[in-house]
């Protein structure tokens, strides 16, 4: 069978597309080590967070050199984030647990490699390090609706001294039944995502 010379030419140039598809995405997964949050299979009932330990989101220590902070991203804010910002210690494994309540949202600290896409019934959880103190911004980055272009926040990286112990951290927040147990849940072990 004899092929076209344009023919080959344009074979040539749809495998080559092919071969570079391939190529970008192994590299996004070797080289920048972009990996995915969804292995945790972590549920929860995101029409009910208020009944859940996303009722009163934060950070916490679960260990001397663990943090794990839960936020809420809602329509249009991140809590906290952007009523508050959130903190977290330089150089300490930071893992964060993100729940929508009412959308699908971004989760993307500015100048970092964290851009998270927020699935509500899933808890969205990676974990990172900080080298040191730092304030970073947080946006949106998926559309969710008519405030979406207001959808901001702050991450303030602080020295580990910074951060007070979680019983001094939970003392003064308004009490509720899920408080209690706060510091004794098990601590995660799951831990996906690369460093920055
Ligand atoms: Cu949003």
């Amino acid at each position: 069978m004899d092929i076209h010379r344009y023919e080959k030419i344009w074979i040539a140039i749809s495998l080559l597309f092919i071969v570079g598809l391939i190529a970008s995405v192994v590299y996004g997964v070797i080289g920048l080590g972009v990996t995915t949050t969804g292995n945790s299979h972590e549920t929860i009932n995101s029409n009910d967070l208020s009944n859940t330990e996303f009722a009163d989101p934060g950070g916490r220590w679960v260990e001397s050199d663990h943090y794990v902070v839960d936020v809420v991203t809602r329509q249009f804010l991140f809590q906290p984030g952007t009523q508050t910002p959130i903190m977290v210690p330089a150089n300490t494994t930071v893992t964060f647990r993100v729940a929508s309540p009412d959308v699908v949202h971004g989760f993307e600290v500015v100048g970092t490699n964290i851009n998270v896409i927020v699935v509500p019934g899933q808890v969205n959880r990676f974990s990172t390090t900080f080298d040191q103190p730092n304030t970073y911004g947080i946006v949106c980055n998926e559309y969710c609706g008519a405030g979406h272009q207001n959808m901001q926040g702050q991450l303030v990286v602080v020295p580990r001294s910074a951060l007070p112990p979680t019983e001094n951290t939970t003392a003064n927040q308004t009490s509720n039944s899920t408080q209690s147990d706060r510091s004794s849940r098990t601590p995660l072990n799951t831990v996906v995502g690369g460093d920055r």
